[in-house]
């Protein structure tokens, strides 16, 4: 029964366009959950807003998310697809959560520090900082159970239950606390010239990621220049961090475990490697591809689906924000 499922929700913020990292991390682990919860699929356009967007930009690829999520087999009909700014319950319950959130724990945030690092005070724009607080009420609004996430986005989650949990205790039971669902394949693939940093949209050097819309030579190349070491052995070791990460690539996409490509590569070399690895990128991701070109030529029921799935999303929403509301003290309409 529909009712007794458990809520996920989740999102990508179209700050740039789509790498393997979040095709991977996030969207792949969706598609094979979709079956046992039920899903909230948000295209997060308010998170993206934190950092400067060009307006147009921000636009395709708001709609190209949409598609993209339903290329790589989300389906529709069973879940709730929808973009973020056309439920406005999203930024209210952020204010009012941000009235209950202190300055100390936001700036504890690693993305925060990370993405502020280069900046002073004066241009890192109070969005960045806040913006925890937003994902948080993006989930409690649905009273979400599990939210599907990288390993690199862990913090936010425990931020969003201890918000959560406060809430509660000041105002009496309101929200769920949500668990992170962490998937087992694919958590965190990290850049292809920086092991050290994840694999990222808005980084600036290309050949650090692939695009879910790169086409083959584009791969191909990127991969044979990602770097890895001089040992010439593939070994899943965190002294080799470059061969580990095609490794996991490699294991997101076969389901063979990172043990059994490691056996399979004994006495091989690194190119043949490298071109196992970007032809298995390449035919996971040619009929994604396809599917998306198709999706954006076809406009109208691209906005059949998002009208659809903000109709639902605001009916839950606005429930929990009522509530939020009354518990607060505001005197609802
Ligand atoms: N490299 C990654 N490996 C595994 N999962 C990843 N995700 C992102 N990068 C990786 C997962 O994708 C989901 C949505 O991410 P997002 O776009 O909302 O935010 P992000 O994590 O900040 O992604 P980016 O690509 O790094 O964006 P920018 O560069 O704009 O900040 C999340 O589930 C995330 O775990």
């Amino acid at each position: 029964m529909e009712e007794n499922k458990k809520v996920i929700f989740s999102g990508i913020k179209p700050s740039g366009d789509l790498t393997l990292g979040n095709y991977l991390g996030a969207i792949k682990n969706w598609v094979k959950l979709q079956d046992d919860y039920e899903c909230y699929f948000s295209v997060m356009n308010l998170h993206a807003i934190t950092v400067r967007q060009e307006p147009k930009d921000l636009r395709r690829r708001t709609l190209e998310i949409l598609a993209i999520y339903i290329a790589s087999g989300i389906d529709p009909e069973k879940n709730t697809l929808f973009i973020q700014s056309h439920v406005p319950a999203h930024s209210e319950a952020s204010w009012l959560l941000t009235c209950n959130t202190y300055m100390g724990e936001l700036s504890r945030m690693t993305q925060y520090k990370d993405k502020s690092k280069n900046m002073g005070d004066s241009s890192i724009g109070a969005g960045l900082f806040n913006y925890p607080i937003l994902m948080a009420a993006d989930i409690l609004l649905y009273n979400t159970d599990l939210v599907p996430v990288g390993t690199d986005q862990k913090q936010h989650l425990e931020i969003a239950r201890d918000i959560a949990e406060r809430f509660n205790r000041l105002y009496s039971q309101t929200f769920t606390i949500p668990d992170a669902y962490i998937p087992p394949a694919g958590a965190k693939i990290m850049d292809l010239q920086d092991s050290s940093k994840k694999m990222s949209k808005s980084e600036e050097n290309p050949n650090g990621y692939i695009l879910i819309m790169d086409p083959p030579e584009v791969i191909k190349k990127k991969i044979s220049r990602a770097v890895t070491d001089s040992l010439g052995v593939v070994n899943y070791s965190d002294d080799q961090p470059g061969v580990k990460n095609l490794i996991n690539i490699l294991s997101a996409i076969t389901n063979l475990s990172p043990e059994e490509i490691v056996k399979k590569y004994e006495g091989k070399g690194y190119a043949e490697f490298k071109s196992d690895v970007a032809e298995a990128i390449i035919n996971e991701l040619e009929p994604v591809q396809n599917k998306i070109q198709e999706l954006m030529e076809n406009k109208s029921y691209l906005e059949e689906i998002y009208r659809k799935g903000a109709e639902k999303a605001n009916y839950v929403s606005m429930k929990t924000l009522r509530k939020m509301q009354k518990k607060i003290g505001l005197i609802p309409r």
